[in-house]
């Protein structure tokens, strides 16, 4: 074993469920500015507001974050303290939004890797002051699916890059700095047994494809630019479906290596959104959008309220 990874299996030992900051300079400051979430530890205490989180839920838009929100503390049956609404706790920005429902806190965090990678920074550290420990993450989001019927949900086995690597390779200081793309296997079962023979949809596990565009990063023809044919694209993404990969998104391996290094056990559920063997566009009614998008978001509640004993 490396020097890295003995220093990492230490770490992860002597934390004891604690989420890991690979970072002596936050470690060591009297304050630290989360600005993304307008959140300061001078101004607010972490440990009240936020030491007894035990599930964080990401996803895409604010706006279906906040659908969440309202969803999640039906399910967990959870009673906001008297005279107060749920409210958007970073409300002071519109970068992202945060609530908080008991136990579970949920934030949107845009589109792509960097996008994903700021608000992690920052909700990874929002813990670390925090002192939360053994706290589970789950990415709700949606997705173009492989061979699926649309609206299937496919939990993610394993994050790969556009090459098909399960590694997130960053630039850091004119360097590539090469990072392990690793889910928590276990929870992955967990999230998948959680699917019910009474839902109306299926839950798969697979292969994930998280790329650095929509449109020509996912082999699309109908992009501004596009300089392959159609059967290149047909061909590649024929390879993907053989190497077992099953859906496409944008941030399932940015997550997944961040929550690997911070000692957080991850996972990734998405709705299929179309068959990308078949089609390019998403052509889809608001109302059955809007009903696929809540698929991952039942599950992911499933195990909450299984872990929290909530009938
Ligand atoms: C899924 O949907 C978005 C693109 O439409 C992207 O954030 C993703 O991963
Ligand atoms: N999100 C993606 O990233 N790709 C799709 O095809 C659909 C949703």
């Amino acid at each position: 074993m490396s020097t890295e990874a003995n220093n990492n299996e230490k770490s992860k030992k002597e934390g004891h469920g604690a989420v890991i900051l690979h970072n002596p300079n936050v470690k060591e400051a009297d304050a630290d500015v989360l600005y993304h979430f307008a959140l300061n530890t001078e101004s607010h205490n972490f440990k009240d507001m936020f030491g007894d989180v035990k599930f964080v839920c990401v996803g895409g838009s604010p706006r279906r974050m906040g659908h969440f929100a309202n969803f999640i503390m039906k399910e967990l049956h959870y009673q906001l303290p008297a005279g107060q609404a749920l409210t958007n706790i970073a409300k002071a920005t519109d970068r992202y939004a945060l609530y908080k429902i008991g136990p579970v806190l949920a934030a949107s965090h845009g589109m792509g890797i960097p996008s994903v990678s700021i608000m992690l920074h920052e909700i990874i550290k929002l813990l670390f002051h925090a002192g939360a420990k053994d706290v589970l993450f789950f990415r709700i989001g949606t997705c173009g699916g492989l061979g699926l019927e649309a609206g299937t949900v496919v939990v993610t086995e394993q994050p790969v890059d556009g090459l098909l690597r399960p590694q997130m390779d960053m630039q850091i200081l004119g360097k590539v700095v090469t990072r392990e793309a690793k889910l928590d296997p276990d929870l992955c079962e967990e999230l998948v047994s959680c699917a019910s023979i009474h839902d109306t949809f299926n839950t798969i596990k697979g292969k994930t494809m998280c790329t650095m565009d929509f449109y020509e990063g996912q082999a699309r023809l109908d992009g501004a630019i596009c300089e392959y044919t159609e059967e290149e694209k047909a061909e590649f993404l024929q390879k993907c479906y053989n190497n077992g990969i099953r859906n496409i998104e944008m941030e399932s391996l940015c997550f997944a290596a961040m929550c690997h290094q911070a000692n957080i056990k991850g996972a990734v559920a998405c709705v299929t959104l179309l068959d990308r063997l078949k089609e390019d566009q998403i052509d889809v009614s608001e109302k059955t959008l809007k009903s696929w998008d809540e698929r991952p978001a039942h599950l992911v509640a499933r195990l909450i309220k299984n872990r929290l004993n909530i009938a």
